[in-house]
């Protein structure tokens, strides 16, 4: 009957929603030994799962995060702001550099939209909106982001835009999170590069990078290169190791 049929199309379009998603999270998450997929993605879900899609703070992750905690890679960790394709073209060939999104959880939420909805069991991955400060989607990415920094230590680089006026934003998550939490002695220096596609923009005497060295803590030594966007690619076919490129 009527009952019958908008039950089915209640499952189907729950499943349509939802299935694709998680296939998704525990696919990518399979790539990494050793961890109990099934389980991350339900500790995953309790951070937004029948909550107000405005109304999901960073804290929502710390279960998360806490059940695959980033380990440190001195002198191996890359940042980055508006860059991130030029950045992920980078890492795939020059291995020995971590992002984010090549650790557990930046790998199984990269690109990906997800929401739930006040009094529904649901994950939804379309119609998403992300115009709150809240959403499940920033949320997400500003707690790891700040989790990932707080393991930084060494020589830490981070690749910024030369095509644009201000290369360094203090409102990105950047500027406004990792940047923070580079504590030294753990943190040793920050290595700004940036790289310019075309026609260059700004360069390292840009006024943002005063700002940038305000926040920066006390006792991490500051330096910038720019590059072309080739030089920058050619850094990405030296040596296996991360040894000195800039
Ligand atoms: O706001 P941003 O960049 O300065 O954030 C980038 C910064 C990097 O150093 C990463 O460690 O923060 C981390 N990070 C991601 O790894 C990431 N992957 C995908 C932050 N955001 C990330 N995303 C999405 O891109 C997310 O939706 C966020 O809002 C944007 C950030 O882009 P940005 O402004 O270029």
């Amino acid at each position: 009957g009527v009952i019958g049929v908008l039950l089915g199309v209640i499952i189907t379009v729950t499943v349509v929603l939802t299935l694709p998603l998680k296939r998704t999270f525990i696919r990518r998450c399979e790539l990494f030994p050793g961890y109990d997929c099934e389980n991350l993605w339900s500790v995953f879900q309790q951070a937004y799962v029948g909550k107000d899609p405005c109304n999901v703070p960073m804290e929502a992750y710390d279960p998360l995060i806490a059940a695959a905690p980033f380990k440190p890679a001195c002198n191996r960790m890359m940042f980055w702001s508006k860059t991130k394709d030029l950045v992920q073209d980078f890492i795939k060939k020059r291995g020995c550099f971590l992002t984010l999104e090549k650790t557990l959880l930046g790998s199984v939420l990269d690109d990906l939209s997800w929401c739930g909805e006040e009094g529904s069991s649901e994950t939804f991955k379309r119609f998403c909106r992300r115009k709150c400060e809240n959403n499940p989607v920033g949320s997400f990415w500003r707690r790891a982001s700040a989790a990932f920094a707080d393991v930084a230590c060494g020589d830490v680089t981070t690749v910024l835009s030369g095509d644009i006026e201000t290369p360094f934003d203090p409102k990105s998550i950047f500027g406004s999170i990792e940047l923070k939490r580079f504590k030294s002695p753990r943190v040793r220096s920050l290595k700004i590069v940036l790289v310019s596609r075309k026609k260059a923009l700004s360069n390292c005497m840009n006024p943002s990078f005063q700002d940038l060295q305000k926040e920066l803590g006390p006792g991490i030594t500051y330096s910038c290169t720019e590059m072309t966007e080739s030089q920058f690619n050619e850094c990405s076919s030296a040596p296996e190791t991360c040894g000195p490129c800039w």
